[in-house]
């Protein structure tokens, strides 16, 4: 049986949220890049709401359709907080934290996955194009290729793709790499993410390969790098706002005229907070910063507070903030200031004008949209940019002040460079970035992602 729906988006979450009066379009590159085509394509987006057990008709708002799939409390403790983010999320990131091997999680990141596929199955019109979104989705492929063989499905990789040594690791591995070669076209975020996929199909399925291109049960499976990125007509538009200005503008009043130094985050262990919270406690330990010369906003989003490596992580930056406000602030002079919350867009647009450094350490990221969003307002080619070497984001921002977050030293002196960077190296760099980001907005990336899909697929 077919659906209506020639485009179909499947994701963990609806691209909504529930404000005061009823459904808002969630903020993100994401949305944007895709309500567009939502729209001239009749396209249906499947999803969670984010409140389980709640059970939901399709409905639709902002011009999309929505199509919710349930998911209870179990569901969400065991395929969302277990398997997907206690067990995928760290073994993809290096394995910075410990990975979960828990077969009651499987079972339900099995079970879900299927559901999701199965809406898409309904909902999907004869030949649609089907896009599927992310690490907790990666069984969707397959899935869905059994029930729906004349889709063309699509498949994007937001974080990273492991190694074959560390991929090894997974019980699932086998399943995993199968679900994933259910789709057409499997993107990822660096081409280096692509080659670790294309290793592992040959090795773990004896899968046969010419370059990215591999051929599985008679299929063609193309497996290509998509760097994903941000708004910049949304950022633009933000920060040409004269509440936003001045925002800014009251932001540095706020804290006395002192150099800023910003770090916006999801609180995540992958972020690397607290190598660089370190690092910068110890430059005033050596002298090389008084308070109330420079000070480190660091803005922290609240993350899946229920996941208990979350918890840990949020004591322990809570506890260092304390540690070094009582070590090296003043009376009136906190060097840190540290906010655990979310902002509006308005809001993170004038901490980027504000922000004489931004400083992105994560110890491994797909890609970062912090950076981009940075480098995307500053059309004043002001600011500096403190870049990890393990962001996905580090391959096109080339002129940024690029660092290793595990070496403290490296991370002093890089943020003291960029601190003191003069003004015609720093517009010199900023120009570079926003070429590379400008001309490579999250537009495009939905675009070359979705002409790549629907490119004819013959074997040769
Ligand atoms: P994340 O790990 O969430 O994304 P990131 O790419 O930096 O990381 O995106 C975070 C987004 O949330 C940004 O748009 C940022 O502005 C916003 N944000 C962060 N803190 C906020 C706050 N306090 N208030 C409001 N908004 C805040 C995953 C991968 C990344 C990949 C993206 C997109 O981990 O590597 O870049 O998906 O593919």
């Amino acid at each position: 049986m077919s659906g209506g729906s020639e485009f179909v988006v499947v994701a963990n979450r609806l691209p909504v949220d529930r404000g005061e009066n009823g459904w808002r379009r969630s903020p993100g590159g994401l949305v944007s890049a895709i309500a567009p085509v939502m729209r001239s394509r009749k396209g249906t987006w499947i999803g969670w709401s984010g409140s389980a057990d709640e059970e939901l008709d399709p409905f639709e708002t902002d011009g999309m359709h929505l199509f919710p799939v349930r998911q209870s409390a179990e569901d969400v403790e065991l395929y969302y907080e277990g398997f997907s983010n206690a067990t995928l999320w760290p073994l993809y990131h290096d394995v910075v934290a410990p990975p979960v091997y828990d077969r009651a999680m499987w079972d339900a990141y099995v079970r879900v996955n299927q559901r999701f596929a199965d809406a898409a199955a309904e909902v999907a019109a004869e030949d649609a194009i089907v896009w599927v979104q992310d690490y907790q989705l990666q069984l969707v492929p397959a899935m869905l290729r059994k029930l729906r063989p004349d889709v063309r499905i699509g498949f994007f990789l937001h974080i990273p793709f492991p190694p074959l040594e560390l991929f090894w690791q997974l019980p699932w591995r086998r399943q995993i790499l199968e679900g994933l070669l259910g789709a057409d076209l499997v993107g990822f975020q660096l081409p280096g993410a692509a080659a670790n996929f294309v290793r592992l199909c040959r090795r773990l399925v004896d899968a046969r390969n010419l370059k990215q291109d591999v051929f599985w049960e008679d299929r063609l499976v193309r497996a290509r790098a998509f760097p994903i990125s941000v708004d910049v007509g949304e950022l633009q538009d933000l920060i040409g706002r004269p509440s936003v200005r001045e925002r800014a503008d009251e932001l540095r009043t706020d804290l006395d005229d002192a150099t800023i130094l910003l770090g916006v985050d999801r609180l995540d262990y992958t972020k690397g907070i607290s190598e660089r919270l370190q690092a910068f406690g110890e430059l005033f330990e050596d002298g090389h910063l008084k308070p109330g010369q420079a000070v480190f906003v660091q803005i922290a989003t609240p993350s899946r507070e229920r996941v208990e490596q979350y918890q840990l992580l949020r004591e322990q930056i809570e506890q260092q903030v304390g540690r070094i406000n009582g070590q090296y602030g003043e009376i009136g002079y906190p060097v840190v200031h540290y906010l655990h919350t979310s902002y509006d867009r308005a809001e993170l647009a004038a901490l980027y004008l504000a922000a004489d450094v931004m400083v992105v350490t994560p110890l491994r990221d797909g890609m970062n949209l912090v950076a981009k969003e940075y480098v995307a307002c500053r059309s004043d080619m002001r600011g500096a940019l403190v870049l990890s070497e393990f962001a996905g984001a580090a391959a096109e921002l080339k002129r940024a002040f690029q660092v290793n977050p595990y070496d403290i030293d490296g991370l002093k002196s890089t943020m003291l460079a960029a601190l003191n960077a003069d003004p015609v190296d720093q517009s010199r760099r900023m120009r570079s970035m926003r070429k590379r980001v400008i001309d490579h907005d999250v537009d495009r990336w939905a675009q070359d992602f979705l002409s790549a899909l629907e490119q004819p697929h013959q074997l040769p």
